[in-house]
């Protein structure tokens, strides 16, 4: 793409406008994965636009990913975001990443080195949930996960993200350096606070010395993080290099809605990032259970009970009227009374436009894609609403039949007697218990019991336990689209 940079381009495609020789690799962000592509990086390109500063990125994949850097590297960390609207598609070249590494190419040391640069001001991450190795229920470090137990035996070569994070900061210490600090960027609730817990109890385990000065010195703001970006396809490979005008293999492509609400509270500086549109804020805690409960909650819902009901898409789910009432009631009834937000926040309106969000036919996510990981995406976008349901004695029959649409699609097994491909950590935990109990709703207290997923005063609740039983056994009897139209 280098080559192509100046010469082929069409010429409606938007590039970098600032000096990208002055960038400084002064952010290290763990998960160039999609979303990052079209989220922080883009904001940060259109800052750089807007202010001509030195915020660069050092991009680093952990897990996975190795072909994606060494592509990135060939097009001199040049990539494309296609911004794609009902009607009309925004093609932009970001320039905000200044290199790239992975521990697979380039060493474990090499990426601690990078880390513990004296320049890094921010060590930023999108390592999906399971990444921070907390156990879901409590978001506190599950300590028997295998990457933390491997870290924790040999903490000079590290697997893990926290791992990672813990030794750079120990090399910093010993070098006088100051900290840096480290931000969440993951659908987890108060992700600041559970990136803070796991870390300081990791480094505990480790140096309690390390871990004070950790305390005392990194800061771990919370973040809430919008956009909805699919999985790349080769379908919309082909199209972003069709409108492009030359193959880039690092292109993403996502929806022109972005949201980026940062708890202001940076230890070593920050871009201006509210130059492109973030607001920074004292408080995100509100802001990210409103959009985890309504946008993420209906995702969830949408996603086990499209996919059962033989959606592949979330834009096929609202072209049927039954599934758009029922996710417009899910964020309504379900999540939005459980919110206490600040005062004149609209939340029909938001509930409203996601429905329009949902809607965009131009986007194909993947019904497949958003049910991954249910064990841990579930505790978050509904345990909170759930809990305040039964504190209120209301219903909470959208939730049920989400939690109970889960429960089906963990089975493996979907409506046509078809393999369903369950990526989740805990798959072969819950596909054992679902084998043992066939297609009997007993299955439904034996999975609510499992404790690192449902905290005991919910997993033996009896009006939890009755009301999935409920809709777990329609679902069995008359199968997703049905239960859907009947809510
Ligand atoms: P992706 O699959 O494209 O990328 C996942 C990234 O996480 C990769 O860079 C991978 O190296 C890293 N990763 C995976 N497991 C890890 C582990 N155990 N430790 C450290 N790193 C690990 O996924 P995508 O779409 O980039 O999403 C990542 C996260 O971003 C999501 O889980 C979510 O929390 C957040 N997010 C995603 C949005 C979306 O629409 N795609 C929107 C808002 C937030
Ligand atoms: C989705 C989210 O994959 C999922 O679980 O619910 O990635 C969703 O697309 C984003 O949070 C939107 O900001």
């Amino acid at each position: 793409m280098k080559t192509v940079y100046n010469s082929m381009l069409n010429d409606f495609v938007q590039l970098p406008d600032y000096d990208r020789s002055v960038l400084k690799s002064r952010i290290v962000h763990l998960g160039f994965g999609a979303f990052h592509r079209a989220h922080q990086a883009l904001i940060t390109n259109e800052m750089l636009n807007r202010t001509g500063c030195d915020w660069g990125i050092c991009e680093i994949n952990l897990f996975g990913g190795e072909d994606l850097i060494q592509s990135l590297r060939a097009q001199d960390h040049l990539y494309t975001v296609a911004e794609k609207g009902a009607d009309s598609t925004t093609l932009k070249v970001i320039g905000s990443v200044t290199e790239s590494m992975h521990p697979s190419l380039d060493g474990i040391h090499a990426v601690l080195e990078k880390m513990a640069e004296p320049q890094v001001a921010i060590v930023s991450m999108t390592i999906t949930e399971k990444g921070y190795c907390a156990d879901p229920a409590t978001g506190t470090l599950d300590k028997n996960n295998p990457l933390v137990v491997a870290d924790l035996a040999n903490p000079t070569e590290p697997k893990s993200a926290l791992g990672y994070i813990v030794q750079a900061l120990l090399l910093r210490r010993e070098r006088g350096l100051s900290p840096f600090t480290v931000m969440s960027c993951d659908n987890v609730q108060e992700n600041g606070h559970v990136a803070k817990a796991a870390i300081l109890e990791f480094a505990q385990l480790l140096d309690p010395e390390l871990a004070a000065w950790i305390e005392t010195h990194v800061t771990f703001p919370c973040t809430m993080v919008d956009r909805i970006v699919p999985a790349a396809t080769e379908e919309t490979l082909a199209e972003i290099s069709e409108l492009l005008g030359c193959e880039d293999p690092c292109a993403i492509a996502c929806e022109p809605f972005r949201q980026w609400v940062i708890e202001d509270n940076f230890v070593a500086g920050r871009p201006n990032w509210n130059m492109a549109g973030a607001q920074f804020v004292a408080d995100v805690v509100p802001y990210e259970e409103m959009k985890l409960r309504m946008l993420n909650g209906s995702h969830s819902f949408l996603a086990y009970l499209g996919y059962l009901g033989g959606y592949a898409h979330i834009s096929d789910t609202m072209t049927d009227e039954a599934y758009r009432s029922a996710a417009f009631n899910m964020m309504m009834q379900a999540q939005a009374p459980s919110l206490t937000m600040p005062e004149g926040t609209d939340l029909e309106g938001y509930a409203t436009l996601l429905i329009d969000r949902f809607t965009n036919p131009s986007l194909k996510h993947k019904t497949w894609q958003i049910a991954m990981d249910g064990s841990q995406k579930i505790p978050q976008r509904m345990g909170g609403s759930l809990q305040f349901h039964l504190s209120e004695g209301t219903s909470f029959s959208w939730l049920a039949t989400a939690i109970a649409g889960w429960m089906r699609y963990v089975s493996g097994v979907d409506e046509q007697g078809n393999e369903i491909d369950v990526r989740d950590p805990m798959a072969e935990t819950l596909r054992a218990i679902c084998d043992q109990h066939g297609q009997s709703p007993s299955v439904v207290p034996a999975l609510l019991n499992i404790e690192a997923i449902f905290p005991a005063e919910l997993g033996e609740n009896p009006y939890v336990v009755d009301a999935v039983s409920t809709a777990y056994q329609s679902l069995i009897d008359h199968g997703a689209r049905a239960t859907v139209a009947a809510l």
